[in-house]
């Protein structure tokens, strides 16, 4: 048995005993046991005959009889008996994403609920959001979950597919003959929704059977689909396919490219090449994964030996990427080092999770010099919207707290709501205080176009309305946008000079990758921003990151990369202090 296949033993174990609520210290050790057999350098077989199990960091004598057994029986009967202690409905909920066996232990221990049938109704009857440490995200990550575990659909989005290949990837490293493991495809390319999440395997040695072997056991690993040579299908729980490919290490760079795709970029790459009096397979790119022979160091070796410069995986779309690479005119794409700070995240004070000195302290660890608060307004009971003497308070605290705050600012905003006659949830008076105001709809989703037009036309001439938030309502495979025009609401930020949002939430990516290119021609600045209601979810800028790619965008074009003043300068509520 390797490390890695103890370590899942391990890791279940843990969240087994944390559901039956043993103590805490004792769930951390096992958890802590299996992060540090993850990536332990000798096997912990080579350990075991030698007697020295117990030289691993974290494991002592009760740990090492464990793994003492798992090793010499490959069978562990504290863990099957834990798995009979533990309800199978409660151990399939360890399988929805965002859905921890600390919150699955305070579900069970409040509402009794035993079976995903019974968790799915509480969290339609809003229940989940009344327990301690458990809000609304939550109530949504069930939802969402539930429903992945009923079907396997034919696309699933890139939030739920890029944790996962990540995972892989990372577990895959660590097992022997391994010399590089890379993600390919559409995740690779940052597309919103994928088909399938693509892994490249590269190894200097032994067999990928062995290493098959392994990965088939991987406790996220419903069905093996197919195994033949060198590729591995398979279905994890949640619904997702994955597509493992080995190949020997020097045909990693090429199979790499290949597998990266898209079909309509090399598509693009042979038309240029033809005209070139090229040819994509002696230049490195390979026409079948199985004929690889051209032996790349870099994918930049195979780019300059066609003559253009390096192409970015999230421009691989046979878009006019390979003309536009040729006359030298490609953009310097936004980079997450590139963002100074997010403008959109909820606290405790309305459906957050956190304080806002907890948020900001997650801010600052990523290297941000801003954030904006931005609750929701008070018409949005649903998700606590704050009251007038609730936004006031915040506002003060948010102001002790940057007398505090050394290179870091603290913005009052707020997200108001944009209620269904055009009016915000609040009076002038009072947003005309505010540091930034988001208008977002979050009521009325029915409305014609002509009814909702005018709603958004009130909101995006309002003089303090400085961006709009997650502009077209969608949810990506829930829900389509609301009807609206959309040429018709770029025409009005650009003539009311209103920013509109990319909302990083990876269950909207909102506005689209096709909006806000269309939004740069339009010259419209846009704020990439994750609505985040934990601290956790401030990572989720990749996903707004790679839509903002994805749109050839350029660090000048979005105003979360602009410093502070220049940024404060540009809001509409400071528009006089530019005159
Ligand atoms: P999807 O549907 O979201 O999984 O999209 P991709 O782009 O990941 O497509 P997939 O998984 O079918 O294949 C991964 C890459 O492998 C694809 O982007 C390009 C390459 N590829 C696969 N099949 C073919 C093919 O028949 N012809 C060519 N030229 N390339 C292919
Ligand atoms: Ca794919
Ligand atoms: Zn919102």
């Amino acid at each position: 048995m390797t490390n890695l296949e103890l370590s899942w033993a391990l890791e279940e174990m843990g969240d087994l005993l944390e559901i039956k609520g043993e103590e805490p210290f004792k769930v951390r050790a096992y958890h802590r046991a299996a992060r540090i057999l993850e990536s332990l350098e000798e096997e912990a077989a080579q350990l075991h005959a030698r007697g020295e199990l117990e030289k691993i960091p974290g494991v002592g004598k009760n740990l090492a009889k464990k793994i003492a057994e798992l090793l010499e029986t490959g069978r562990s009967t504290f863990l099957e008996r834990l798995r009979q202690e533990v309800p199978p409905g409660l151990r399939d909920m360890l399988s929805i994403p965002g859905l921890g066996a600390k919150s699955i232990r305070t579900i069970y221990q409040h509402l009794k609920i035993t079976t995903l049938e019974e968790l799915e109704q509480a969290a339609r009857e809003r229940k989940i959001r009344t327990l301690p440490g458990l809000g609304s995200k939550t109530e949504l990550a069930i939802l969402r979950g539930v429903d992945m575990l009923k079907e396997s659909r034919d696309k699933v989005p890139l939030g739920v597919a890029r944790p996962l290949a990540e995972l892989f990837c990372r577990q895959l490293r660590a097992l022997p003959g391994v010399d590089r493991v890379e993600m390919a495809g559409s995740v690779r390319r940052g597309c919103p929704m994928v088909g399938d999440v693509d892994i490249l395997v590269g190894m200097v040695s032994a067999e990928a059977n062995s290493l098959f072997e392994v990965i088939e056991r991987h406790p996220q690993v419903k069905e093996v689909i197919k195994v033949e040579n060198n590729h591995l299908s398979l279905r994890t729980w949640t619904g997702v396919k994955v597509e493992i490919f080995v190949v020997p290490a020097e045909k990693f760079v090429a199979s790499w490219l290949y597998l990266t795709g898209s079909a309509a970029h090399r598509e693009e790459l042979g038309i240029y090449a033809k005209e070139a009096g090229f040819s994509l397979e002696d230049a490195g790119l390979p026409s079948r994964l199985e004929e690889v022979h051209v032996f790349l160091t870099s994918e930049e070796e195979f780019y300059s030996r066609l003559s253009l410069p390096f192409i970015a995986p999230e421009l691989r779309e046979g878009r006019g990427e390979v003309k536009v690479a040729k006359e030298g005119r490609l953009p310097r794409l936004v980079t997450l080092e590139d963002i100074k700070g997010d403008l959109h995240c909820h606290t405790r004070y309305s459906d957050g999770l956190h304080t806002i000195k907890e948020m900001v302290e997650a801010a600052r660890a990523r290297g941000y010099r801003y954030l904006a608060i931005t609750e929701h307004s008070r018409s949005l009971a649903v998700a606590r919207g704050l009251s007038l003497e609730q936004l006031l308070a915040q506002k003060e605290e948010i102001t002790r707290l940057n007398e505090e705050l050394e290179d870091f600012t603290i913005l009052a905003g707020i997200e108001v709501d944009i209620l269904p006659d055009g009016r915000l949830d609040y009076e002038d008076e009072i947003l005309a205080q505010m540091d930034l105001v988001i208008a977002s709809i979050h009521s009325g989703f029915r409305q014609d176009e002509e009814q909702m037009m005018a709603r958004l036309e009130a909101a995006l001439r309002h003089p303090y309305v400085d961006i709009l938030g997650h502009p077209t309502g969608r949810m990506l495979g829930r829900r389509p946008a609301y009807a609206i025009n959309l040429e018709k609401v770029l025409e009005l930020a650009a003539e009311t000079g209103t920013i509109l949002e990319i909302n990083a939430s990876p269950d909207r990516l909102d506005l689209d990758e096709v909006a806000a290119r269309r939004a740069k021609e339009y010259g419209i600045p846009l704020a990439i921003n994750t609505d985040a209601h934990d601290a956790g979810r401030l990572e989720d800028m990749e996903y707004g990151l790679a839509v903002a790619r994805r749109a050839w965008l350029e660090p000048e074009d979005i105003v979360n990369t602009w410093d502070l003043d220049r940024l404060l300068k540009r809001l509409k509520r400071n528009r006089h202090l530019k005159l």
